[in-house]
């Protein structure tokens, strides 16, 4: 009997082996790749001892977002006292937003390193999903990179899932490197979405393995759901914006796209492949979503490099199916490589997020909601957002049926500040703020991106701004920054 054959047992047998106060680091990015049989496990003990009045919680560091088995279930079983750095799980949002799970939100890019150097504790217990188990003690990780590598060498017990579905499906896409850390490192020589400086297995401990368990199970993604017209319209505007920029000469050919998560992103790539005048493109992102398929099936997606293929299930179930043609088109990084500053700014890459709100001075939100309910984090939006070669922040220009504006004149919580960002893009129009100092900011903003409806009031603060505010530079009125924040907050509306 070889080791792995010796460590196979249930998600029950695996959960019983992690202790009250464990730190698991979980795989997992996106939804995509996350253990899945033991949460659920541990989710069912913590509940049955909370009921035997024993403590049980574990702090969950992940890659980014898990699924409902791991993150939902955790949360509504009360067993998650700490979680860090990206969620986007409705139960685990109820919790953070109530007080009872302490969150950290951190840099997608930074959160491998915060371990690798001690700024964190390391986690106790990795709990990993994996595609393949070699004998000689190599593993080939599934449908995410995130930060399982730094967590498979950093805990000193690791629990492996194997994910049987997956097949040979993954084989072949990861390129498994860590940078190394300061100071004096070395760059890693990543010059193009397509090149390989990693290995497509990790080499683990055997001896640190407490369990090997297997699951079956899909990562719970929702359907892909067709863009509305708002998001097709911003898709559209990003667009036309990069191909004058070409035929100016300001943007080079063969830059790569990074698209964030969510309904608008997804809509700016569904317009790249509709779109017969655009070319073969690259991506380098962190998450690959479901809408990069298209781009595959027309022969326009080069490669795309993430450390994360976030499907639904029927994509799932076409991607193990196409994998051996498919998969040549793909590389999985970790999530240190995927969204590393330096390599960032190296491939040249066009960044589209999505933001909560922008400010008409361009500061962007993209987290808190009235400054103090977490949406779910400001997740690598950062680490391209300052790196990019040029830089778009997307949102409708009005959210909850017209009752909020996304343009407010200063956001309630800032992820991203005026010296990081470009270009604000709603269904109204587009807004290019490079070169551009903070009063004609403010005009061009609220005339291109501002919904009609709120175009008025946010000129009257600016003017109030620029006769009140203590300097001239950023006609800031202090007194009334927030007083669309304050008037939603009181009657549900900020008009
Ligand atoms: O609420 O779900 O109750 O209807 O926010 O908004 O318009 O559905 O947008 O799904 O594209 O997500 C910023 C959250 C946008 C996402 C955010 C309400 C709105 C709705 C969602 P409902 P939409 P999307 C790389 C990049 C941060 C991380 C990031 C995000 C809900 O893109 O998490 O960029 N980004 N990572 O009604 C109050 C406002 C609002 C508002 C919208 N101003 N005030 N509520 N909503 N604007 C990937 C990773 O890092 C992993």
């Amino acid at each position: 009997m070889n080791w792995i054959e010796g460590k196979k047992c249930s998600a029950e047998d695996a959960a019983a082996m992690i202790q009250d106060g464990d730190i698991l680091g979980v795989s997992g990015f996106t939804l995509a790749g996350y253990p899945k049989a033991v949460p659920l496990a541990l989710a069912a003990r913590a509940e049955k001892l909370h009921v035997a009045g024993e403590s049980f919680q574990v702090t969950l560091y992940a890659g980014a977002s898990t699924g409902d088995s791991c993150d939902g279930a955790l949360s509504r079983a009360g067993a998650l006292k700490l979680r860090m750095p990206y969620q986007s799980n409705p139960s685990l949002r109820k919790g953070i937003n109530d007080g009872s799970i302490r969150y950290i939100d951190a840099h997608l890019g930074k959160m491998g390193y915060l371990v690798r150097t001690g700024a964190v504790p390391a986690p106790t217990v990795a709990v990993i999903e994996v595609s393949a188990i070699l004998p000689d003690g190599r593993v080939c990780l599934s449908t995410s990179g995130g930060n399982s590598v730094c967590y498979l060498d950093m805990a000193p017990k690791i629990i492996l899932e194997l994910n049987t579905r997956l097949g040979e499906s993954c084989i072949g896409m990861h390129d498994d490197a860590l940078p190394e850390l300061p100071p004096h490192a070395k760059p890693l020589p990543v010059y193009s979405a397509g090149d390989r400086v990693g290995s497509e297995f990790v080499k683990i401990d055997v001896n640190k393995v407490i369990a090997v368990v297997e699951n079956d199970a899909y990562d719970e993604v929702t359907p892909f759901v067709e863009p509305d017209d708002v998001s097709r319209n911003i898709g559209e505007r990003i667009l036309d914006f990069i191909r004058f920029e070409e035929s100016h000469g300001r943007l080079p050919k063969g830059m790569a796209y990074q698209s964030g998560v969510g309904k608008v992103a997804n809509a700016v790539l569904c317009a790249m492949a509709n779109d017969e005048r655009l070319g073969r493109i690259d991506l380098f992102t962190e998450v690959i979503q479901e809408a990069v398929l298209p781009l595959l099936k027309k022969g326009k997606l080069g490669v795309a490099s993430g450390t994360a293929l976030t499907l639904s299930q029927a994509a799932q179930q076409e991607f193990v199916q196409n994998a051996a043609d498919w998969k040549k088109h793909f590389v999985l990084r970790q999530q240190e490589v995927s969204n590393s500053p330096d390599i960032i700014r190296r491939v040249g890459v066009i960044s589209m997020n999505t933001a909560l709100e922008a400010d008409i001075f361009g500061n962007v939100n993209s987290s808190l909601v009235c400054g103090s309910a977490m949406m779910n984090g400001i997740g690598g939006s950062a680490d391209f957002a300052r790196n990019c070669a040029l830089g778009f922040f997307l949102t409708p220009s009005v959210a909850k049926g017209g009752a909020i504006s996304s343009i407010v004149p200063y956001v309630s919580h800032v992820d991203h500040t005026e010296h990081d960002t470009q270009i604000f893009v709603t269904e109204q129009g587009l807004a290019d703020l490079r070169g551009l100092a903070s009063e004609d900011r403010a005009r061009l903003i609220i005339k291109n991106c501002a919904h009609p409806d709120f175009r008025e009031p946010l000129t009257d603060f600016l003017e109030y701004g620029l006769k009140h505010a203590k300097g001239r530079h950023l006609p800031l009125a202090l007194d009334r920054a927030f007083e669309m924040h304050n008037r939603f907050l009181e009657t549900g509306k900020m008009l």
